[in-house]
């Protein structure tokens, strides 16, 4: 309730006014504020004072112990992946995998095992913006029966670098520049490029984030990957190699670069609230698990090595195999608790699974755990609620900081005094029964830093990327490269990468190198392959379901309401989630004279946040709308963008000159190029959601003339 001089009068008046209000806060029966010892607090409004007017005094244990707990708040927050967003869910195998691994989780079709995912960007801090170009983490915890296991991976399923021992290095060159801190979440600088010309090993992972898998439309529309070759090992011991593939339910989809670039002002939080808002409406993102296995003689089967983290097995060759699903169905009830807590550790693997060779994998294994001790403040962080096993921890491990367990007996192996406890499993346990045994392969070899030469070719798979490419992306491609290395204020830095690229495919260095300034260099000798993998290609992604989309009506006084509400009924029926926006909140009359609900403000929203736009019916309304310059933009900005926008009745005027061809005043639906418009009618409102749905399905429209990208 308001506070004021009309409601209270004097001075005094407003001080008893308050005092009446907190009374309900006071009341015993609620939950009291006390200190950290537990002593309740009589006022935590006011300092204790010498006097009214007096110094405050050291005596006041709960002021210092407030403004103390305040200063230490904030942890050191992750060197990379600093942004994040977390939620929780399960995870189901489809069948029982035991012919290739006896991990616990992948036994039993249809056993559910409690998972906490976090999405990230990498290069920025906490505060930075969702939308920018980077790579996303994909981490997944899986809490299972016999113990915590990690999937630390990512959205593209190949690193910048093949041996650990590069990642400070990596990341001293992508993070921010250290003489200014600038930029934020970009790597459009020129310590990013001076690294990748000159570690050629990037140039793969270069093609992926100049790709628009680096701007996607949301958390639940993206692939998440291993990366590394792992192994699986069956309850005999027998290793299989094995890739993971997370795919997303509603398809594989990005922004474009200017959208991306808007929605990082308008929303910041842009992918974050779309996970959170999804999670919270009950429209659960949804992942298949999928495996590409290798048997172990067939390691050396392929032209490219295995333990390259800079490689994939393109699916054509290997198919990837569904062996589950995971849902998201909860969100955290405390982002730092939860999402900032949760500690990833590529060790963290169960009975059944196990490491490969990888140098980059070997390298994380040591890195994470590392982090989490400066980062969480000791070694006790796997007591924390999010980091907890479900299976019983019983260890020798001892105090620390922040130890929550009241621990008693003996803590050294063997004991007798404490009953040989907690004893171990001892040679020959057995893998099944979810006692982890390493896997046991024969290691010798000279000690050397030296790449090996299996790890050498840098070009062949960032080729088979660029030819995979349908022509928009590539076009997207080039304008990436254009934009970053147009950032960059090095000229010999621009002509490496160019060089680079040229390795790459000779057509795209020469148009990136035409863009920034840089003599296009001469075509390679030889030169190039032909080979391409469809699964590459976003184009051959989609999911060709329109749900979950977010829709935006825009509509003013004289709104054609019964039109409107027959459109979002059919657009609802296809899981599509509609908001009517008008220049103002609350309501708008309809053309009938009733009041008309609407959802959002025009003012406060933009095209970038939503999926496509539709432009609704009624004289009057248009008429207003036409005169809205947040309206007009609204539609032109969609359209530029390549979205589906639409327009119903008079609506269809806003849509510019050339939507008018397809509205009949006959009432019939018209569907061009993602421009779907329909005729005064009210009664064409459902063959307008349907045609409006497919248009949906199909994301974007790149072949639209004049399209920003
Ligand atoms: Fe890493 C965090 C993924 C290479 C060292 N990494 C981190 C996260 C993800 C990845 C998703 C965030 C986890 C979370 O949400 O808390 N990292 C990868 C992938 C890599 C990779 C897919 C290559 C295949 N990382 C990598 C290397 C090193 C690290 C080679 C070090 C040698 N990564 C870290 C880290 C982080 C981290 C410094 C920062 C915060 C954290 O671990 O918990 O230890």
């Amino acid at each position: 309730m308001a506070v004021g001089p009309e409601t209270t009068g004097s001075g005094a008046g407003r001080e008893d006014e308050k005092d009446r209000q907190l009374e309900e806060f006071r009341d015993p029966p609620k939950p009291s504020l006390t200190t950290d010892q537990g002593v309740r607090v009589d006022d935590t409004d006011n300092a204790l004072r010498a006097g009214d007017r007096g110094p405050t005094l050291l005596e006041d244990f709960h002021f210092r112990e407030k403004v103390t707990h305040f200063d230490h708040e904030r942890i050191p927050e992750r060197v990379v992946h600093a942004r994040g967003s977390g939620a929780y869910g399960f995870f189901e195998p489809y069948a029982s995998l035991a012919e290739y691994t006896c991990a616990d989780f992948l036994q039993e079709a249809g056993r559910r095992t409690p998972v906490f995912v976090r999405f990230s960007t990498v290069q920025g801090p906490r505060g930075s913006a969702d939308t920018v170009r980077d790579v996303r983490g994909f981490a997944t915890k899986f809490y299972t029966r016999h113990g915590n296991y990690d999937l630390v991976g990512n959205n593209f399923p190949v690193f910048f670098i093949q041996d650990a021992i590069k990642f400070p290095d990596f990341v001293h060159a992508v993070k921010m520049e250290p003489q200014n801190e600038m930029p934020t979440g970009a790597s459009a600088h020129d310590t990013f490029w001076d690294f990748c010309g000159l570690q050629p090993e990037t140039t793969h992972m270069l093609m992926w984030l100049m790709s628009d898998r680096a701007i996607p439309r949301s958390f639940r529309m993206m692939q998440g990957f291993g990366v590394h070759t792992f192994r699986f090992v069956n309850a005999e011991g027998r290793g299989t190699l094995v890739k993971f593939h997370w795919k997303p339910r509603l398809g594989v989809a990005s922004l474009v670069w200017d959208e991306a670039q808007i929605a990082a002002g308008r929303d910041p939080d842009f992918n974050r609230r779309d996970l959170w808002e999804a999670i919270a409406a009950g429209d659960y993102p949804e992942w298949e698990l999928g495996v590409q296995l290798v048997p172990e003689e067939d390691e050396f089967a392929f032209d490219f090595d295995l333990l390259d983290s800079t490689k994939i097995i393109p699916e054509e060759q290997v198919p990837v195999r569904p062996i589950g699903r995971m849902v998201l169905d909860r969100n955290p009830q405390n982002f730092f608790a939860e999402t900032e807590q949760v500690a990833f550790h590529t060790a963290n693997i169960v009975p059944g699974i196990d490491f490969t060779n990888d140098p980059l994998l070997q390298g994380r294994n040591f890195s994470y755990l590392d982090t989490q001790l400066i980062r969480l403040g000791g070694p006790n962080f796997s007591q924390l609620p999010v980091n907890r096993p479900v299976a019983e921890v019983s260890s020798n491990h001892r105090d620390g900081y922040g130890q929550q367990v009241i621990q008693s007996g003996t803590s050294y192996f063997p004991n007798s005094l404490g009953g040989g406890c907690p004893a171990h499993a001892g040679a020959g346990a057995d893998l099944a029964a979810g006692v982890f045994t390493h896997y046991q392969r024969r290691v010798d070899g000279d000690a050397i830093r030296r790449r090996s030469d299996s790890f050498q070719d840098h070009y062949s798979q960032a080729t088979l990327f660029w030819n995979s490419m349908s022509d928009w992306e590539r076009q997207h491609i080039v304008a990436a490269f254009r934009f970053e290395l147009g950032k960059v204020e090095n000229v010999p830095v621009r002509e490496r990468m160019v060089e680079n690229l040229n390795h790459v495919d000779h057509g795209l260095a020469t148009a990136v190198a035409e863009g920034i300034g840089v003599t296009p260099p001469a075509k390679p000798a030889g030169g190039g392959h032909n080979a391409a993998s469809p699964a590459l290609s976003q184009a051959n992604l989609l999911a060709g379901d329109p749900a979950t989309r977010k829709v935006a009506v825009l509509a003013a006084d004289g709104v054609d309401a019964g039109q409107v509400a027959a459109v979002r009924e059919g657009l609802a029926a296809r899981g599509v989630r509609v908001e009517v926006l008008a220049p103002r909140d609350g309501s708008v009359r309809a053309a009938d004279g009733s009041a008309f609900a609407v959802d959002r403000a025009l003012p406060t929203m933009a095209s970038v946040l939503y999926d496509a736009v539709v432009v609704a019916g009624g004289d009057e309304s248009a008429a207003a709308l036409s005169a809205e310059p947040d309206a007009l933009r609204f539609v032109t900005e969609a359209y530029r963008h390549g979205k589906p926008v639409g327009g119903l009745g008079a609506g269809v005027r806003l849509l510019g000159p050339g939507a008018d061809r397809g509205a009949s005043p006959s009432g019939e639906v018209a569907s061009e190029r993602g421009v779907v418009t329909a005729g005064g009618d009210a009664s064409c409102a459902g063959r307008f959601a349907e045609a409006f749905a497919e248009a949906l399905a199909q994301h974007r429209f790149p072949d639209r003339p004049a399209l920003l990208r």
